[in-house]
């Protein structure tokens, strides 16, 4: 469903601020929950029968993820405004996907603070600066007790170690949330986060993992086939563009995308 980017709400911000993540339920229509969760099983089970340039996560019916409306808007607020009406100010760095079964978990507790670098976090005069931005679409229901992403609020501006009792899972800082399928979680990397055992055994965990930078910085090596970045329009191509920010020599800004100008 193509609407217009959905501008960030002040009510987003201020918890986005305060937490270091957001969650938007209900963002796609139940039609694209279904294209993009069989995408993923397909990915897994019969990965060959798709065309080559389909056989990942930000890519086939998933790339609809990538400048989806509801998120646009946030992503400007948190990363940085469009250069222009064709090009986005913010970058798609790196995408995976997840399907965890009952008794299945992930990643122990990290992040936390300023360990991302350039990408770290910090918010002045009322502006956030997300550096690195993680944005999970949640393909199937999480319900309490099922075990979505885990957080720890206000730990991507904390000014301490955190403690060992803390750095783990059972710790009573960590916060999560339930959603319908086709909900998005919005978090800075800097936040410390963990993925837990999935607990529900009517269905898995189903989830797409993007993530943004400012256009102008990269963290995450890209190595993306071009043809998979060629087959998206024109505006989503820039997701993907060279990291540099002005030519002077050519007085070319870096607005576009084209094969000589791929992000590595
Ligand atoms: O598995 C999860 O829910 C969290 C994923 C994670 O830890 C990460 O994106 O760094």
């Amino acid at each position: 469903m193509a609407t217009d980017p959905i501008p960030m709400t002040e009510e987003q911000k201020f918890v986005f601020d305060l937490k270091g993540f957001i969650a938007i339920p209900g963002a796609l229509t139940q039609d694209e929950v279904k294209g993009v969760r069989d995408h993923i099983l397909t990915l897994r089970d019969n990965r060959d029968s798709l065309d080559p340039k389909d056989r990942y996560s930000l890519s086939g019916p998933a790339q609809i993820l990538l400048d989806h409306p509801t998120i646009v808007g946030v992503l400007r607020e948190v990363l940085g405004g469009d250069r222009n009406e064709d090009c986005y100010g913010f970058r798609c760095e790196n995408s995976f996907h997840m399907i965890r079964s009952a008794g299945q978990g992930g990643l122990e507790p990290h992040g936390g603070g300023l360990g991302v670098g350039v990408h770290a976090y910090n918010c002045k005069n009322q502006r956030i600066y997300s550096g690195l931005t993680r944005v999970v679409w949640e393909l199937n229901d999480v319900n309490e007790g099922d075990g979505g992403t885990l957080f720890m609020p206000g730990s991507h501006k904390m000014n301490f170690r955190i403690p060992d009792e803390h750095n783990k899972f059972g710790s009573p800082l960590y916060e999560s949330y339930v959603c319908p399928a086709g909900s998005v979680i919005i978090f800075s990397e800097s936040v410390c986060h963990a993925g837990p055992v999935w607990n529900n055994t009517d269905h898995p965990r189903i989830a797409v993992f993007n993530c943004y930078s400012n256009s102008d910085a990269q963290y995450h090596k890209l190595s993306l086939p071009t043809e998979v970045i060629e087959a998206m329009p024109p505006k989503r191509r820039t997701l993907f563009r060279g990291v540099w920010h002005h030519d002077f020599y050519k007085a070319q800004p870096n607005n576009y995308f084209s094969a000589d100008n791929v992000a590595l």
